[in-house]
């Protein structure tokens, strides 16, 4: 034994940092004093610095979020500390989207004591510890983690910890989750080192020759080349190769559920997004060569589909799409790859061809009408109708107000996704998250996590007022006020659940839920959502219904958040159900 205070909760911590974590997303309990201890002790030695720093979250879906975000935005992995199978439990659907959003967080949970009899420091002492005692603690995770495992002893607690965040960086990135009893993090160690340069991730992969060829050919050939793409922007980095090759051949790009900036709007090749389709989209009816890349619902076959003879190429970060059951493409050939790498290469392989420039050029005049046309069409739905603010209209504004200013976007906007995405038209790489996944309520811990890895940027999360719900606001605006990280919430509130309801019209159209309105979706009485906000983090909130307040309110919303406090403001849009309810001020400012 050393004088120095060393445990395996200290050389956890420092693994931790050594790996780049720069923040714990923690909510504690009676398994993590190891952990407490080591951080105090590490304060008070003067070394507080040299470990992550701890972020207290009142509910566990807001830490992950956190987490979820900043690894998003930052792409360094960060931690979350949960309080054993309540805990884990406790992060509820927030797993699914880091898994679904591909982010690297390592989740660390406790686990009970296994000695009762004082053998050990940290042996139960508490009736809880028999509690929390379940079967299979590790199984809760098990579908949504690329790794999980027990910390068995203090001796290779770094080795466990680096191989953990390698896996989770590793592409496909993803969560993995430890878990450790309380003696094993109590153990008194020897200070040690690993060379954190040995766990780098696995380097991004490349196409094969022949098949960068092939694609190439096929797209340089074609009179309809198109390329699809979903989450390709979450490495911003890829985006300006996407642009070369679109340039180069005058390639038309579809965004397909896309929550990242893959293709800057601006750019004439882009030809819009696709959410839930129910309409054939044209240009995937009529393209003769298709490029999926990174896509994991590049199209919803059952109403919009390829045409059976377009020869289809799939790149992709994991083209089998292992953690879905469901999934196929019938694509000539499939690559697991790096979009960035095989961009290139695909770019590469054109420039080497001999090119129809008169037929490119040609494209390029009829595809620029066609952005030009459409983006006609949507500025003309950029007002209020009959006195009411029209999520188009809501989201222009929101347009407006962030010109000129570095915003981040976080969109969470459910039924509004498209028109987010039509009306924003975002240009530059990194400026848009969404979670990725459907578990709804990450955006309230995604702007605390996404404002701490940016803190030079305005982040302005644009939610229904069903997901403002879910995402726990009262634990999400404690956390912002006490880390300081005001951020622009925009309520999309249109009083209720609107997706059930268009689900249930997208089997039952003319049903009798249809034929009465009754879906059960109505929010009625109205909860006052930013009076949460204000109330749990001193937030300014606002209720806007009026289109001639709009865009004051909005400004009114930056300016607080620009002087350091979080704004939240719900706009009231058409009713998701049903078309009554009491009236409501024009604007109540609660803050
Ligand atoms: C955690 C979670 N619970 C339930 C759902 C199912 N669900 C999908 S969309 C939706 C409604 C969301 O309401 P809101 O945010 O107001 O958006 P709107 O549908 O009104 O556009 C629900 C409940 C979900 N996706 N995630
Ligand atoms: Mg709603």
């Amino acid at each position: 034994m050393t004088q120095r205070y060393y445990t395996t909760s200290t050389a956890f911590l420092e693994a931790l940092a050594e790996a780049g974590v720069q923040y714990i997303f923690a909510n504690l309990g009676s398994d993590h004093p190891g952990l407490i201890e080591a951080l105090a002790q590490a304060r008070a030695e003067g070394r507080a610095g040299e470990l992550p720093q701890l972020v207290v979250c009142p509910h566990e879906m807001v830490a992950l979020s956190a987490a979820h975000a900043y690894a998003a935005v930052s792409r360094k992995p960060q931690a979350v500390i949960v309080h054993v199978d309540a805990g884990t439990q406790n992060l509820g659907g927030a797993i699914s989207n880091a898994m679904r959003g591909r982010v690297p967080v390592l989740v660390f949970a406790g686990a009970a004591p296994y000695t009762m009899r004082g053998e050990l420091p940290g042996g139960r002492n508490e009736f809880i510890h028999w509690i929390q005692d379940v079967h299979d603690q590790r199984g809760i995770m098990r579908g949504y983690v690329k790794y999980d495992n027990e910390i068995r002893s203090g001796t290779n607690v770094k080795q466990l910890v680096h191989r953990a965040l390698q896996i989770a960086q590793s592409e496909p990135a993803g969560p993995v989750y430890l878990v450790g009893p309380r003696e094993v993090m109590e153990e008194p160690l020897e200070p040690h080192a690993v060379d954190p340069a040995t766990y780098r991730p696995v380097e991004p992969a490349a196409l094969t020759g022949e098949v960068a060829d092939e694609i190439a050919a096929a797209l340089a050939g074609a009179r309809h080349p198109l390329v699809i793409t979903g989450h390709l922007g979450r490495d911003p980095e890829a985006v300006p190769k996407l642009v070369d090759l679109a340039d180069l051949l005058a390639i038309p790009v579809l965004e397909s559920g896309a929550f990242r900036v893959n293709f800057p709007a601006g750019n004439p090749m882009h030809r819009g997004w696709q959410f839930t389709t129910r309409m054939q989209n044209p240009l995937l009816a009529e393209a003769d060569a298709i490029l999926i890349v990174d896509s994991d619902i590049p199209y919803i076959f059952a109403n919009n589909r390829p045409s059976p003879d377009a020869a289809i190429y799939v790149v992709d970060v994991d083209p089998l799409k292992y953690g879905m059951s469901l999934w196929h493409v019938p694509a000539r050939r499939s690559a697991a790859a790096n979009a960035r790498v095989a961009l290139e290469q695909i770019t590469a392989s054109v420039r080497n061809r001999d090119l129809d420039h008169d037929l490119i050029e040609a494209r390029r005049a009829e595809v620029t009408a066609a952005h030009n046309a459409q983006r006609a069409a949507w500025d003309a739905l950029e007002r209020p109708e009959d006195g009411v603010i029209t999520p188009q209209y809501l989201t222009a504004c929101v347009r407006e107000l962030l010109a000129g200013e570095d915003a981040l976007i976080l969109t969470e906007a459910v039924t509004n996704f498209q028109v987010v995405a039509e009306h924003m038209r975002l240009n530059k790489p990194g400026s848009l998250i969404g979670s990725g996944g459907g578990s709804l309520g990450w955006s309230g811990g995604g702007a605390v996590g996404a404002k701490l890895a940016s803190p030079e940027r305005t982040v302005v999360s644009l939610v229904g007022d069903g997901t403002f719900l879910f995402s726990v606001p009262s634990s999400a605006h404690w956390v912002a006020r006490r880390y300081g990280t005001p951020t622009l919430t925009v309520i999309y509130d249109n009083r209720g659940w609107r997706a059930p309801k268009q689900s249930t019209l997208g089997v039952h159209p003319t049903g009798a839920a249809s034929a009465a309105d009754d879906f059960h979706v109505s929010f009625e009485p109205e909860a006052d959502l930013p009076g949460v906000a204000a109330a749990a983090g001193g937030a300014f909130a606002a209720t806007v219904t009026d289109p001639a307040e709009l865009a004051s309110t909005l400004k009114d919303a930056l300016s607080a958040v620009h002087s350091g406090r979080s704004a939240v403001v719900a706009v009231h849009l058409p009713l998701a159900q049903g078309s009554g309810g009491p009236a409501v001020a024009s604007v109540g400012n609660t803050g």
